[in-house]
């Protein structure tokens, strides 16, 4: 078996009760084979990044352990957005679940599935806020450290759901 590795799960849904939509999601990455979920954000919501004209997002995010090599995580993650019924229509359109592999462990990736760390991660408010809940801070490949793009992220419009 693989050592375990840190990976972090960027979480996001805009249709069909995107709260409960997430809440399932949550449970699903618990029970993820040779994985364990460590730790999670509170739900944000928050505008969307995107085509005009879609509803606000529900956002999180996940912190895991896990023993999967990284096309398997994705596969495992993909499976999950399956669950949610998933359509894929246009880029960054509405979706009822999208599971984004952000940082696994300390690996540059860039195939043609994957590219990790995730690269949209320093222009995102509603990743880095979240991330920034559950961990202090972590060095993201070839980024920098969450704390510094934390600082510089453009939350507008985010706010805690329910706080
Ligand atoms: N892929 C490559 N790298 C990764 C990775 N690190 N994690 C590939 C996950 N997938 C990765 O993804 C398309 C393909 O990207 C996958 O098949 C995989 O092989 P997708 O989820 O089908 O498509 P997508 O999500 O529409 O595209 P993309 O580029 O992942 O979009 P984003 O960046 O996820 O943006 N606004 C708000 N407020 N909140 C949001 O969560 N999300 C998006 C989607 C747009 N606007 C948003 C939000
Ligand atoms: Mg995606």
């Amino acid at each position: 078996m693989a050592a375990p590795v840190i990976a972090y799960i960027g979480m996001g849904s805009n249709l069909e009760q995107p709260v409960d939509q997430i809440k399932r999601a949550l449970l699903e990455l618990g029970r993820l084979v040779d994985s364990a979920l460590l730790a999670h954000s509170s739900l944000y919501r928050s505008l969307p990044v995107g085509p005009a004209g879609q509803p606000d997002y529900i956002n999180a995010v996940a912190k895991l352990s896990t023993q999967l090599p990284p096309l398997e995580l994705l596969d495992a993650l993909q499976a999950v957005e399956q669950l949610h019924r998933r359509v894929r229509n246009e880029r960054w359109g509405p979706r009822t679940l999208d599971l984004d592999l952000l940082m696994y462990g300390d690996q540059l990736i860039d195939n043609s599935r994957l590219q990790v760390p995730h690269i949209r991660i320093p222009e995102r408010g509603f990743v880095l806020i979240p991330w920034r809940e559950i961990e202090n801070d972590v060095l993201i490949p070839g980024m920098g450290y969450l704390s510094a793009l934390a600082t510089e992220a453009d939350c507008t419009g985010l706010v805690k759901h329910g706080g």
